[in-house]
């Protein structure tokens, strides 16, 4: 007798659903607050998505996160425009809110409500909701035998930094617009807002330029190591742009000049001092070529690359470069990055360059990337200009992990990710503090990445802290409990099929 009420304990355990707690999921990146109730709340067929306002950016969190559950789950959950007079539903819509991008995330037993400052806030509380959900959420197709309960709770966010970015050099490997879309999918997990497109170097043109065509039927048309190299038409780029920006995503497109421009110089001859055109170039050197400054011909160039990107481009940035132009004398580099500062914001957008620019004359509403030199940084701000946080020896994805990693380059540093994760953009220069920082940015040059297998594996985990060291304020944040989270993260990256390494240290106790 007494066995068989020991048995049926055990069976209602067992068939009981196990509730999650809210403070067992691991969110990264870390919200300001977050605050535990009991009980879960449970997807099913007959959740409803629920917008409350007619607002083109909410019907799009709302396409998102539906086509995430329907994806996942098999369930075929509908978006509707009245409150759902029975059964459970998640809300969205715009409230008050302090920062632009803040939410707040409710999960009840049968209401879920996201609220955000604007568009963007309650898709980033769509980002937090979905770390609520199961690991298997992450899967593509049914997946049967998943109670889908997400605990109950509530959160309060709100980013440190408004610019929170990843930098992908097509130029030195092309990659196709399925992998840039790839990427855009794998950034907005942790709420990274950023996309920059490396555009153009020495090694390939990605952009089609209709006043100037050759640019990609000779500049695009090889890589490092002599592929085939290719590039964007402008329809294509069109494509991101709305793909990125659907997932409130902006793409700062970067043409870098007046160095790493082999490729249009080998497209252009009038573009060279000498006019005759150098050969492609297939190597990793830097540094060695430059427009001819002092022909007019380049500003005419310039002003009609920018016009047609710009007309791409409805974010309010155009990146510029202006990095290791070695063969360019100084005084033939200032008046340079002064014209095209000019000329960006001729057509009414905002520049961004490599922290060298700052030996020019920059506008207020220009901002250096800081990668290199703090004095540059320092130059910068001290024009009251902007400062982007790039630290090559933190943030630069293309540095190896260690000394036995395959892929990667470590001019700079070898970055593990807590090297990656320890750090506070607000104190890393003198005289640069949080009111002078636009954001952070982490890029990955592709000198020795070639498919998106080898992006997966130097980008992941490492941006996963990077958006967690600009996302949450620096108070809040500690490597053992970032470390804690990752860990158990990492079984969303394997659901997702992300090729990540596998650093020694989410192996330790
Ligand atoms: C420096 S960072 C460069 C790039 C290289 C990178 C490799 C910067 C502004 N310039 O041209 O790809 O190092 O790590």
């Amino acid at each position: 007798k007494a066995s068989g009420v020991v048995l049926l304990i055990i069976m209602s355990f067992a068939c009981s659903k196990p509730a999650p707690k809210l403070s067992d999921v691991a969110l990264i990146p870390l919200p300001d607050m977050v605050a535990e109730e009991a009980g879960a709340f449970e997807l099913d067929e007959s959740t409803k998505i629920f917008v409350e306002q007619d607002d083109k950016g909410l019907q799009n969190v709302a396409e998102f996160l539906s086509s995430l559950i329907n994806k996942s789950t098999g369930f075929n959950i509908q978006v509707v425009k009245d409150e759902p007079a029975e059964g459970n539903f998640i809300a969205l819509k715009i409230g008050a809110g302090s920062g632009e991008e803040a939410y707040k995330l409710n999960v009840g037993l049968e209401k879920i409500e996201i609220s955000g400052a604007t568009a963007a806030g309650v898709f980033w509380g769509v980002q937090t909701l979905r770390q609520l959900m199961p690991d298997q959420i992450e899967k593509s197709g049914e997946y049967e035998g998943v109670d889908w309960l997400i605990p109950a709770g509530s959160i309060q966010d709100d980013p440190e930094y408004a610019y929170r970015g990843s930098m992908l050099d097509v130029a030195r490997h092309f990659f196709s617009v399925e992998d840039v879309k790839r990427y855009i999918d794998l950034l907005v997990m942790y709420k990274i807002n950023y996309l920059h497109l490396h555009l153009a170097d020495d090694q390939g043109w990605r952009i089609e330029i209709k006043s100037w065509p050759k640019l990609t039927e000779i500049g695009g048309s090889t890589e490092v190591g002599g592929g085939e190299g290719g590039f964007y038409t402008q329809d294509e780029y069109k494509e991101l742009v709305s793909y990125a920006q659907k997932r409130f995503i902006t793409i700062v497109p970067e043409i870098d000049m007046p160095g790493h421009t082999n490729a249009a110089l080998a497209s252009y001859p009038e573009l060279n001092c000498n006019d005759e055109s150098p050969e492609l170039y297939t190597g990793i050197e830097v540094g060695f070529s430059t427009l001819c400054t002092d022909k007019e011909v380049t500003y005419q160039f310039i002003d009609d690359v920018i016009r047609e990107l710009v007309e791409l481009t409805p974010g309010p940035y155009i990146h510029i470069g202006g990095d290791e132009s070695h063969v360019t004398a100084m005084e033939d580099y200032i008046p340079f990055i002064e014209q095209a500062q000019d000329i960006v914001n001729s057509y009414g957008k905002k520049v961004i360059g490599w922290d060298e620019i700052a030996h020019a004359a920059l506008r207020p509403s220009s901002t250096a990337q800081y990668w290199a030199k703090a004095e540059n940084a320092k130059l910068a701000v001290d024009q009251g200009a902007k400062v982007l946080i790039s630290p090559a020896s933190k943030a630069y994805l293309d540095m190896q992990y260690d000394s036995t990693t395959e892929l990667g380059l470590h001019w700079a540093a070898y970055i593990e990710l807590d090297s990656a994760y320890m750090w506070d953009p607000a104190k890393l220069v003198e005289g640069i503090g949080k009111e002078n920082i636009l954001g952070v940015e982490a890029p990955l040059w592709t000198e020795t990445i070639t498919k998106m297998e080898d992006i997966e594996y130097m980008v992941f985990p490492r941006l996963i802290g990077i958006a967690e060291v600009a996302w949450t304020s620096p108070e809040k944040r500690d490597w053992e409990s970032y470390k804690g989270r990752l860990k158990k993260h990492t079984n969303r990256l394997e659901a997702l099929g992300v090729g990540y390494y596998q650093s020694p240290l989410l192996k330790e106790e």
